[in-house]
């Protein structure tokens, strides 16, 4: 008889409930779990494609390695896990000597298991200053540190679309992506429902969201900031804001007005390319169809030199119009319910990291906000209003362009020790280039990566340890501050071969290292255990149902409150954060480092716009590229998109291989041709490398064939001033055919 057992979904963030049926100790079905609230019984194509075929790949790592031969040639000793630590926590004993606990660093991806509290245990016991590196400086997490900064909270990626009489959907797109915990048939039942919210899209692309609009703005890539800025400048020039609650509740309205005066529909018809007509009809359709929301998108975060701003705008817009905290609307989270349950920011052990320490965090002397001086600013109103502090591991991080800079140059400090763990930055960062002469140096003494593959950055390692998948492992979380839920699961099986946890790894190396103590929990279950304590739940208990709702305190919870969790209480449409750190209070538009305006030499040579990593389905980044998933099956090789018009001018078939090139170097992917792009906007798929082909340097699973970030820019003085984000979209390319046409 199967056992059926509750797990979460970790194949994508939204963390699906999943019911499992396990014989034996093999997973043998998995489907949608009815029950489970957040999800109500969604199961996408991810999991129920390819979850076993996945789990039980011959391809996966199941026991921990060390590179014998030089770094990159893919010669590996099997070694215990003992062994492995060991000897890794003597390095870092022996590096931490000479150089300091900031010589070590961390590359982690996007938010992949609720265990990165254990990372920022195991540096702040270290005394490394969270040298650590993520794709959350341009996803999603620096959204949160601007809204920490502008409301006091964030607000949950989830809009609350049931109850929205317009939607926006700004540079996202959930029908690939399903982001945000909009599962696109959920998102489609919405749109269909009766009364049809207004539909506005923003996007250089016609996205199935796109289809369905309303008003569909047809953007010039990495402008959007000066967009916002124009339908700011409408809303308050019309009075199409909300009074009473900008009366109320906003800060520096008066200054917000005074700036936004230079962004006319006019200019910005200019800049943007969409006609001055329809900046000012969908202006006037987000005010008054409240209430409103707008979906996010990465696609503002990814907006290197505007991407903060951007992101201001876009909480500006939310809380002028009186959007906040409202049903159909932008929901506040609650930090500090449910109560008795142990938050993420209660396990980091912030204390322990000396003020000194904090100090030498990389990159935090230029880009404030996301290191401790912003968190100590924000973190001082949070803890006031909410008794508790606001966790670090998703805020304060190192620009990954100044990493690899670091370790090339030793400056301002040598930089030793990488811990690579639930990403593959070779793949992901900026400049692939870069970061491939970042992980060959000889200055970078250790490279640890744990994963479940050999990936390209692996292959750069000196020792690969066996990761514990989603369905090895239990999950409890929030889902970084993102849920009002605490939501998970149980493990199905027992980890194959010698795949342990990450956490496992954290707590291994801190042991290790005189932090015992510190370190009570051996395994993950325990954990757990210890969160829900105060829930009045057993481990055994949780695993019957793995949720914990709390009763909700209704809208408009600032009310209650008696205000926002910000220095003047208020929503800053001026930020006196910003200003404290130094930085312009109010939104600013500035033109991209590489675009027809800024350099319009270079764009002689590159005519186009570049977008890079618009999500296509089923992959998840950079996974599931490996053959007999059933993905690659799918969708085998990597797409470029091309208008017609702009492909015959090139001489590009449908199918072609084609070379994208930007000034940092070029990249191959096969041609499709579509009525549904800008004609001047060419989109390159992110995330390429080919786990066929051989993973030896300098093959390196052909990362630098088709890898989109070999185009992409790292120069420090193109990054965003106040978080270090870099532009993945709207940069200078060309295009041409990769061979020539053959005769029929
Ligand atoms: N299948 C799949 N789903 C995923 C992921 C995945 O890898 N695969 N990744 C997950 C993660 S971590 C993230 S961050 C989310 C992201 O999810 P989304 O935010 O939906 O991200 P994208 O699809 O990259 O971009 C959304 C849209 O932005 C448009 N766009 C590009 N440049 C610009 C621009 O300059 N301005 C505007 N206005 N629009 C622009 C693109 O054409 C695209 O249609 O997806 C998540 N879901
Ligand atoms: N040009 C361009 N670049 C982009 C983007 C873009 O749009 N354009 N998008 C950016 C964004 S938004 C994101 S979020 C990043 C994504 O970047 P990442 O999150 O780094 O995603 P992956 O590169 O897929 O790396 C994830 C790795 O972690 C492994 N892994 C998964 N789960 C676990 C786990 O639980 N434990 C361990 N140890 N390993 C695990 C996987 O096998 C995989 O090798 O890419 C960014 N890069
Ligand atoms: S949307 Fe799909 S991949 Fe994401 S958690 Fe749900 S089932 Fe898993
Ligand atoms: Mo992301």
């Amino acid at each position: 008889m199967p056992v059926r057992k509750r797990v979460g979904c970790f194949f994508c963030h939204n963390n699906c409930g999943l019911l499992v049926e396990v014989e034996g100790d093999r997973v043998v079905s998995v489907r949608g779990d009815p029950e489970a609230p957040w999800s109500r019984g969604f199961m996408c194509e991810r999991p129920r494609m390819f979850a076993t075929k996945w789990l039980y790949h011959p391809d996966r790592v199941k026991h921990p390695l060390k590179r014998v031969g030089e770094r990159g040639e893919g010669r590996w000793k099997r070694v215990t896990w003992d062994e492995a630590l060991d000897e890794i926590a003597a390095k870092l004993r022996e590096l931490k000597e000479r150089y300091g606990p900031e010589c070590l660093a961390f590359a982690e991806g996007t938010y992949r298991s609720d265990m990165n509290w254990a990372r920022a245990r195991f540096a702040n016991l270290f005394g490394n200053p969270q040298n650590v590196i993520s794709p959350g400086t341009i996803c999603y997490l620096n959204t949160m540190a601007i809204e920490l900064a502008v409301l006091g909270t964030p607000i949950f990626h989830r809009p609350h679309i049931r109850g929205s009489n317009c939607i926006v959907f700004w540079g996202a797109n959930p029908s690939e992506s399903q982001s945000g915990g909009l599962p696109w048939n959920k998102t489609l039942e919405r749109l269909a429902m009766k009364p049809r919210p207004k539909i506005i899209v923003v996007d250089p692309r016609l996205t199935e969201c796109a289809r369905r609009a309303d008003l569909w703005l047809q953007i010039r890539p990495g402008t959007d900031l000066a967009l916002e800025l124009a339908w700011i400048n409408v809303i308050i020039n019309e009075g199409l804001y909300d009074r009473e609650f900008v009366e109320k509740w906003c800060y520096g309205f008066d200054k917000l007005k005074e700036r936004v005066k230079e962004y006319t529909p006019e200019r910005v018809s200019e800049i943007t390319w969409i006609p001055e007509d329809k900046i000012v009809e969908s202006a006037r359709t987000f005010a008054t169809n409240r209430p409103s929301c707008i979906v996010w998108g990465v696609s503002l975060d990814q907006q290197g030199v505007n991407a903060t701003y951007a992101n201001m705008a876009r909480t500006i817009l939310i809380a002028i119009t009186g959007n906040i905290d409202v049903p159909g609307g932008h929901l506040l989270y609650e930090p500090a319910e449910p109560k008795g349950f142990v938050h993420t920011s209660e396990l980091e052990l912030v204390e322990k990291l000396p003020p000194e320490q904090r100090r030498k965090h990389l990159g935090g002397d230029r880009h404030r906000l996301m290191s401790w001086a912003g968190w100590e600013l924000i973190n001082q109103c949070f803890r006031r209003m909410f008794g508790l502090d606001f966790p670090v591991h998703p805020f304060v991080h190192t620009p990954a362009p100044l990493l690899w800079r670091a370790i090339l140059t030793g400056k301002p400090y040598p930089i030793k020790a990488l811990i690579t763990w639930q990403s593959n930055p070779l793949v992901w960062a900026p400049d692939t280039k870069l970061v491939y002469k970042a992980l060959k140096s000889e200055n970078l003494e250790l490279h640890v990566v744990m994963d479940y593959w050999l990936t390209p950055t692996a292959m750069l390692a000196d020792y690969v340890l066996p990761a514990a998948t989603w369905l090895e492992r239990p999950l409890c979380t929030m889902a970084e501050s993102d849920m009002d839920i605490v939501k998970g699961g149980e493990r199905a099986v027992q980890p194959l071969g010698e795949a342990r946890t990450d956490y496992e790894l954290f707590r291994g190396l801190g042991v290790r290292l005189g932090q015992a103590e510190y370190w009570p929990w051996e395994t993950y279950e325990e954990v757990v255990e210890y969160r829900i304590k105060g829930l009045g739940l057993t481990y055994r208990e949780w695993c019957e149902r793995p949720w914990t709702d709390y009763p909700k305190t209704g809208f408009k919870r600032y009310e209650k409150r008696g205000g926002f969790a910000t220095p003047t209480g208020k929503v800053e449409l001026y930020s006196t954060i910003f200003e404290k750190l130094g930085y312009d209070p109010l939104p600013r538009y500035v033109e991209p480092p590489e675009s027809p305006i800024s350099t319009p030499d270079v764009a002689k040579e590159y005519p186009y716009i570049l977008i890079t990593g618009a999500r296509f389905r089923p992959m998840y980044h950079s996974e599931h590229r490996q053959l007999n998933l059933g993905s690659r099956e799918l969708h085998p090789d990597p797409i470029v998109e091309v208008h017609p018009h702009t492909a015959r001018a090139h001489g590009i078939r449908d199918g072609d291989w084609c070379w994208i090139e930007t000034r940092r170097g070029r990249i191959k992917q096969r041609a499709r041709l579509t009525w549904g792009i800008h004609p001047r906007v060419i989109s390159v798929e992110h995330g390429w490398w080919f786990p066929e082909r051989p993973g030896e340097d300098p093959v390196l699973y052909g990362v630098f064939e088709s890898c989109a970030n070999v185009l992409t820019l790292s120069e420090p003085d193109t990054l965003d001033p106040l978080v270090g984000g870099w532009c993945n979209r709207g940069l200078l390319c060309r295009i041409y055919r990769a061979e020539e046409p053959k005769a029929p």
